[in-house]
């Protein structure tokens, strides 16, 4: 049986949600992350050299990475229906938007959190410059990189009812985890109606619900 080895606040919540939306029986164990620097307990780190959430055993396999994981549950399942075919149009936006969730949006969040954090963790007579320097990737960098995402996002969900067109599938589950960040950290309130919405609806889902219970309080971080 899988085991997803669950940090708190993390990407991991999207294997809860793939596994609840599939009906599969797992098993969870928790971790939490350091208070202070928010990277994950030494007891995670030992499980992967990389040390990164979400983890996943099964048997002998002890498998990382958000998508490789979400990819090896699905050829485990089959016939799941959380795919669009091969060849739709659906199957474009879906693989779009499956790969800039992780290979784009979370790396510029990412960022922004690091870099805000740099802001902080310096000695006290560096703070000025730092804040600085910090404002100034945000301004000219980081920001329009993520408004030029959020404005994207608001402008497909405004045309399609999920992220793949009119059928929930797993590029939902891996921008969801997206959504909720943006709205914690990146500014994805009213002025997006679409995203709000298609927010209101994933959060409606059972699956996600059961997610969340057995995630307990989620404090998105994308770190
Ligand atoms: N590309 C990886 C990124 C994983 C990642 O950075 N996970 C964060 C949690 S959201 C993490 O493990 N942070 C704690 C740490 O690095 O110790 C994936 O998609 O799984």
């Amino acid at each position: 049986m899988i085991t997803v080895h669950h940090l708190e606040n993390s990407q991991s919540i999207r294997i809860l949600w793939l596994l609840e939306e599939l009906g599969m029986d797992y098993n969870i164990k928790h971790y939490e992350r350091n208070k202070r620097t928010s990277l994950a307990s030494p007891e995670f780190k030992k499980l992967h050299p990389v040390g990164t959430s979400p983890i996943i055993t099964d048997g002998e396999l002890v498998l990382p990475e958000t998508n490789a994981i979400i990819q090896y549950i699905l050829d485990r399942v089959g016939d799941h229906g959380l795919v669009p075919e091969v060849g739709s149009p659906e199957r474009i936006s879906y693989l779009y938007w499956l790969h800039a969730a992780q290979g784009s949006i979370v790396p510029l969040m990412y960022m922004q959190l690091v870099i805000g954090r740099l802001a902080v963790r310096v000695p006290f007579f560096l703070k000025p410059m730092m804040r600085k320097v910090v404002a100034k990737t945000n301004q000219s960098f980081l920001n329009p990189k993520l408004n030029n995402f959020l404005s994207l996002i608001e402008q497909h969900l405004s045309q399609h009812t999920w992220f793949a067109g009119e059928t929930f599938t797993v590029a939902d589950i891996v921008m969801g985890y997206c959504m909720e960040v943006a709205v914690v950290r990146s500014g994805m309130d009213s002025r997006y109606p679409n995203a709000q919405r298609f927010l209101t609806q994933m959060r409606e889902r059972p699956a996600y619900k059961m997610a969340l219970e057995k995630n307990g309080v989620f404090e998105p971080l994308a770190f």
